[in-house]
C-alpha cells in the first residue's frame, strides 16, 4: 500500500499481564512516545487505535488489551472471550510479568487462559532494574513450568533495557506483510489516522450489512493548497470485487455520499476547507485480521 519493499515484514502484538506489571511503560518505550492519539470526539474514541513501531524492513502494530482476568459476571465472561479471540488473531502475544515477585494468581490466571491459544508467546520478565540476576533467573523457571514459551527475555521497561533485543526478536514471528500505515504516524500525523477512521466509520454506517467490517481506510496524502484548501486522498480497501462495486454505488453515489459525509467531519477537525479524493481498491485477506482486531479494545 505505501510501496512495501521486497521482504517487508508487518503484523499485529498484543501486550498482556495483570495490572501494573509494565504494559503502559513498555509500549510506550516501544513506539517512542505517549500514544494520545484520540481526542475526545465520541465517533472516533469508539474506534480503537493501535500504536505503531515502524522500521526500514517492518511494522509492528501493538494491541495494549483489556486484561485478561478472572470474570466475575457475565460481560466479563465475555470480555475475556473476545480477549482471547483477538490474542488468536495476532501473530506474538507478549506476555508481562514482574521480576520482583514469584508468579502471583493473576499471572496463573493469565497463563491457563494462554493455553488455549497456538499464537507464540513471549514470555517478558519486566523491572529487571529492580532485583538481582539470579532473582530473573528463579523467576524465568518458576514461570516456564506454567506455560510453553516461544520466547523468554528480561527487560526494563522503564529504563529501555533489552527493548531492542525484544523488538528484533519481534520482527523475526512476523510474516511478511504490507505497512499497515504511515511510518509517522505515531509521531506527528495522528491527524491522519483520525480521517481515516471517519472515512471508514461513514462507510460502515452507509453500507450497513453489506459491506463487512474488512473495510480498512488508509489516509496515503495529506496537501495543504495554498488557497488554504487542505487535500486528502484515501484509499478505501475492500476484500472482493463485490463489495467494491457496493461502495461505489450506481454511478459512483454511494461513494459520493461516503466522501460528504466524512468530508464535512474532516472539515470540522482541521478547521479548514477540504477536498477529499477516495478510491475503493481490492485487496484479499490480510484485512480479516485488523478488522476482527478493530472490534476489541485496548489502549489507555
Ligand atoms: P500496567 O498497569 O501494566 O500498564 O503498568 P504501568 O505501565 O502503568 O506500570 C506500573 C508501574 O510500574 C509504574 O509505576 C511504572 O513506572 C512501573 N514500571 C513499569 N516498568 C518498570 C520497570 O521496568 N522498572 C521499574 N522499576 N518500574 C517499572
Ligand atoms: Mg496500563
Ligand atoms: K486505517
Amino acid at each position: 500500500m505505501f510501496n512495501t519493499p521486497e521482504g517487508y515484514r508487518s503484523g499485529f502484538v498484543a501486550l498482556v499481564g495483570r495490572p501494573n506489571v509494565g504494559k503502559s511503560t513498555l509500549l510506550n518505550k516501544l513506539v517512542g512516545q505517549k500514544v494520545a492519539i484520540m481526542s475526545d470526539k465520541p465517533q472516533t474514541t469508539r474506534h480503537k487505535i493501535h500504536s505503531v513501531l515502524s522500521r526500514n524492513d517492518a511494522q509492528i502494530v501493538f494491541l495494549d488489551t483489556p486484561g485478561i482476568h478472572k470474570p466475575r459476571h457475565k460481560l466479563g465472561e465475555y470480555m475475556v472471550d473476545v480477549a482471547l479471540g483477538a490474542l488468536k488473531e495476532v501473530d506474538v502475544v507478549l506476555f508481562l510479568v514482574e521480576a520482583t515477585g514469584p508468579p502471583g494468581a493473576g499471572d496463573r490466571y493469565i497463563a491457563e487462559q494462554l493455553k488455549e491459544i497456538k499464537t507464540p508467546v513471549f514470555l517478558l520478565i519486566n523491572k529487571v532494574d529492580l532485583v538481582k540476576k539470579e532473582e530473573v533467573l528463579e523467576r524465568i523457571v518458576s514461570y516456564k513450568d506454567l506455560l510453553d514459551f516461544a520466547e523468554v527475555v528480561p527487560v526494563s521497561a522503564l529504563a529501555g533495557e533489552n527493548v531492542d533485543r525484544l523488538v528484533d526478536t519481534i520482527v523475526q514471528y512476523l510474516p511478511e506483510g504490507p505497512q499497515y500505515y504511515p511510518a509517522d504516524m505515531v509521531t506527528d500525523r495522528p491527524e491522519r489516522f483520525i480521517m481515516a477512521e471517519i472515512i471508514r466509520e461513514k462507510v460502515l454506517h452507509l453500507t450497513s450489512e453489506e459491506v463487512p467490517h474488512s473495510v480498512a481506510v488508509v489516509v496515503e496524502q495529506i496537501q495543504a493548497r495554498s488557497n488554504g484548501v487542505v487535500a486528502v486522498h484515501a484509499v478505501i480497501y475492500t476484500e472482493r470485487e463485490s463489495q467494491k462495486a457496493i461502495l461505489i454505488g450506481k454511478g459512483g453515489n454511494m461513494l459520493k455520499e461516503v466522501g460528504r459525509r466524512a468530508r464535512q467531519e474532516i472539515e470540522n477537525l482541521l478547521g479548514s476547507k477540504v477536498y477529499l479524493e477516495l478510491w475503493v481498491k481490492v485487496k484479499k485477506d490480510w484485512r480479516n485480521k485488523m478488522a476482527d482486531l478493530r472490534n476489541f479494545g485496548f489502549m489507555e
